[in-house]
């Protein structure tokens, strides 16, 4: 079980404890660029960012910081600065734009902002009443960095907080709705680092990370910075991360360590001829459901086995996952030691296995939503019912169905999307698939597939008719979608996560 003393700092323990056990010379941070940032230069950085804070800008433990831009070291540094000052870190996509910011900002009342100067206009426009923004990287003589750098570079004390005080607020926007603002405590930040990056992944001091998921998401946040430096490893800090910069970047900077969504993944698999990818040693997909052929697709081209997972950012990250030997392709795994998981009905009590119902689970971590009344819909009893739809195997292996609110129910039958998207898939001509229930007199909902060809293929009806064929010899018939239309692209969050309720009528 997980015991952390009651005065407890993550930012501390992340840098000042990490340097104590594996010494300060290595290196934690590397760039696109080719910049290498060691663990003493990182604490130097954000010891002097977090003397600015309290001694310039007047933040007091229990203040909440905005912060916002790319994925740089000088954003990690940052958000360490925050810990270490005992404040709250609210973390947002650098794609957000003024209204989102206004909302979050207001929910969160927050009083000061760091925001790298090339995402400051829309911070700017928001027009927070009372909010204070410090640009960083930039000339001007406010300029954080450079207030930073005027210091006397003297350590920085953490602030002894509370296990249990905030450390962070992480937003999330589900697919619609006013977004709600995830608290979480020193104590859990350390405690996802020990569950399923210490017992699932099990990085060694000499992996380096990378992947596609910001840092303003609790995926990125946990992969880029919290599970590195908890192992004292190293991570690739890229602006601009998606699949196409992933692929070089991998041989480039001999990146070991892995994380992304399944889009990404099925991108890079068209994509890896030439590449290599041999330094590869722990593939992770979360984010969203990974479907089996994606899975074995990544096993045949690569000989990697990914280990999938899902998380949440109101539990902040993975719960359910498996590694090596424990994965079965096609399910999520098992709950990651310290966390348990069951399947239950609409009124929380667990369904039998093999029935599909709510996944609810309960661990080092759980929901707690700044003022939202949903938060009643999120928790029973001490269990957090996460929203999606899950059968439990008799093996103890749980296998995602859907979003509790992505099932098709057709002519009486319950449809998950999902598993004719995994169809759809595994046909060579399809790149991407979203299906979705569309309203029918007779039938109530029919089956309706959004597909993205890969490139060169005609959208025509002889495709459609090869798609339909191939989705028959996999699954019933009644599951079998009965239009097909093709886009370019399915619309998707900033954070990856498709956006089905944008694909209904
Ligand atoms: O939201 C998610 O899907 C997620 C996945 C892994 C880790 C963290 C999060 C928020």
């Amino acid at each position: 079980s997980l015991r952390y003393p009651q005065r407890l700092n993550c930012g501390a323990e992340l840098l000042d404890r990490t340097i104590d056990r594996f010494g300060a010379q290595r290196p934690v941070f590397r760039t696109g660029g080719g910049e290498v940032w060691t663990y003493a230069e990182l604490r130097d950085q954000a010891d002097r960012i977090a003397h600015v804070l309290t001694s310039r800008l007047g933040v007091v433990p229990g203040n909440r910081v905005l912060l916002r831009g790319p994925t740089t070291p000088w954003l990690a540094a940052c958000w360490l600065a925050v810990m270490k000052a005992g404040a709250v870190a609210v973390t947002v996509l650098a794609q957000q734009r003024a209204k989102e910011l206004a909302t979050v900002c207001e929910i969160a009342a927050v009083s000061h902002a760091l925001c790298d100067i090339r995402s400051l206009d829309d911070l700017a426009k928001a027009e927070v009443p009372g909010l204070r923004i410090t640009g960083y990287g930039s000339d001007s003589p406010d300029d954080l960095l450079r207030l930073a750098a005027a210091g006397n570079g003297e350590p920085y004390e953490a602030v002894a907080t509370a296990a249990d005080d905030v450390a962070l607020i992480a937003f999330t926007s589900g697919t619609t709705g006013r977004p709600k603002g995830c608290m979480h405590f020193h104590r859990d930040v350390l405690a996802v680092a020990d569950t399923f990056s210490a017992q699932v992944l099990r990085p060694q001091p000499d992996d380096v990370f990378a992947g596609s998921p910001p840092l303003g998401f609790t995926f990125g946040l946990g992969g880029l910075v919290i599970f590195p430096m908890r192992a004292g490893a190293s991570a690739l800090l890229l602006e601009q991360a998606g699949p196409t910069q992933l692929l070089p970047a991998i041989a480039t900077h001999r990146v070991s360590v892995l994380f992304t969504a399944p889009t990404a993944y099925r991108v890079m698999l068209n994509g890896l001829d030439g590449h290599d990818t041999t330094s590869l040693r722990r593939c992770v997909s979360a984010g969203e459901n990974l479907p089996a052929a994606t899975w074995q697709a990544w096993r045949e081209r690569t000989g990697l086995r990914i280990i999938n997972g899902i998380g949440a950012t109101e539990l902040l990250h993975i719960f359910i996952s498996a590694a090596d030997e424990a994965i079965r392709p096609g399910t999520t795994g098992i709950p990651v030691p310290g966390w348990q998981a069951r399947v239950v009905d609409r009124s929380g009590r667990p369904v039998a296995d093999g029935e599909p119902g709510l996944l609810a689970v309960r661990g080092p971590v759980g929901c707690r939503y700044l003022t939202d009344p949903r938060q009643l819909d999120y928790v029973h009893d001490g269990w957090n019912v996460t929203g999606d739809t899950y059968v439990r195997e008799p093996d103890g292996y749980f296998r995602y169905v859907a979003r509790a609110d992505d099932m098709i129910i057709s002519a009486g039958y319950n449809i998950a999307g999902p598993e004719v998207e995994d169809a759809l898939l595994h046909h060579p001509d399809v790149a991407e698939a979203a299906v979705v229930g569309h309203p029918d007199d007779l039938r109530g909902q029919i089956v309706v597939a959004y597909v993205v060809l890969r490139a060169g293929v005609p959208a025509g009806e002889d495709t459609v008719a090869a798609l339909t064929d191939s989705v028959k010899g996999r699954l019933t018939p009644y599951k079998c979608p009965r239009d097909i239309v093709f886009l370019d692209a399915l619309p998707r969050t900033p954070t990856g996560k498709l956006q089905r309720f944008r694909l209904r009528p």
